[in-house]
């Protein structure tokens, strides 16, 4: 029988939500910070990086108990990431996921709060309920460490300034467009898999193996966004590409929907391969890699 992405997807997502609301219930936030903080949590998004989190530890072991606080870790830092990207200094954005921006329902100085609360509180979180569950203090750490690289200055905050760049015109090869994407989306990608793998217990060959696969997926999860960009029809497309204008360099702008959606597909495979010395069989991991490059929005 064929496995059935989409019900995996829907599935492991209502674990990621269930936890989220107990982590963050809307009915105790009582001041402006904590609405604003439950405003762009519940109901979030696709939880993709929490989904990859909870798929790669049930690749290693079985089991995703121990990736649960690692995967809403990585959501909170996600949702931060968008609450700030959508400020007026950096995208400037109106809406979001169908709904008024952060900042503009409260305003920017409580979005931005809201935005450093998330990403600080990912971790206070994360330690607390991996202690409670027995985690040891040393692959914590480890956890903490991946984490906190791929979303700081190494990372998902580096990638953010070279877009920055991208916005501003300024020519840029494809290599380096590339790199962008990697810095800004796969970093927090492979993050969310490699946590999720180290706290099934992963050894360093594996992980070696999942870090090249959600490097690939993350590249091709952001030219992908950049293609829906162009092609798409539902309205935060069409928002993007007046803003983009013709001033904005993506890898779709410089080479092309075809070339593009190539790019999508040979790293897509290249992901997979990464996969076959994992015996199981359906891999999850495998088939998120074919969802995330047939989906439409
Ligand atoms: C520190 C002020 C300050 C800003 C930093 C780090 C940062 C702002 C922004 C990160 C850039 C960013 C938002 C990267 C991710 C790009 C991306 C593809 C977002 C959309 O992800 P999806 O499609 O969203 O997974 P959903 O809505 O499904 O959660």
């Amino acid at each position: 029988m064929s496995f059935d992405i989409r019900n995996y997807l829907d599935k492991r997502k209502e674990i990621v939500d269930r936890a989220l609301w107990e982590y963050l219930p809307p009915d105790e936030a009582k001041t402006k910070l904590q609405q604003s903080i439950v405003y762009s949590i519940h109901p979030g998004g696709k939880r993709l990086r929490p989904v990859l989190c909870l798929a790669a530890s049930e690749l290693i072991c079985g089991s995703h108990k121990n990736a649960l606080p690692a995967a809403c870790a990585v959501e909170m830092i996600h949702t931060y990431s968008i609450i700030h990207d959508d400020l007026p200094s950096m995208d400037d954005d109106d809406t979001r996921r169908g709904k008024p921006a952060n900042h503009r329902v409260f305003g920017e100085a409580v979005a931005t709060l809201a935005g450093d609360a998330l990403l600080t509180d990912a971790f206070s979180l994360m330690t607390e309920k991996l202690l409670k569950q027995g985690v040891s203090p040393e692959l914590i750490l480890r956890v903490v460490s991946v984490i906190s690289e791929a979303a700081g200055s190494k990372g998902m905050v580096l990638g953010q300034a070279f877009d920055l760049e991208m916005d501003e015109g300024e020519h840029l090869s494809v290599n380096e467009i590339s790199n962008t994407y990697l810095m800004k989306t796969a970093k927090m990608i492979e993050a969310s898999v490699l946590s999720g793998a180290m706290l099934a217990g992963a050894g360093e060959e594996e992980l070696l193996r999942l870090k090249s696969y959600s490097e690939k997926i993350g590249i091709a999860f952001q030219i992908k966004d950049d293609i829906l960009d162009v092609t798409g029809s539902d309205d935060t497309a069409q928002e993007s590409r007046e803003k983009a204008g013709a001033k904005k360099h993506t890898y779709v702008s410089v080479m092309e929907i075809q070339a593009s959606k190539a790019k999508v597909s040979e790293l897509t495979n290249q992901a997979i391969v990464e996969l076959e010395s994992f015996p199981k069989d359906p891999n999850p991991l495998r088939e998120i890699a074919v969802w995330l490059r047939e989906r439409e929005e």
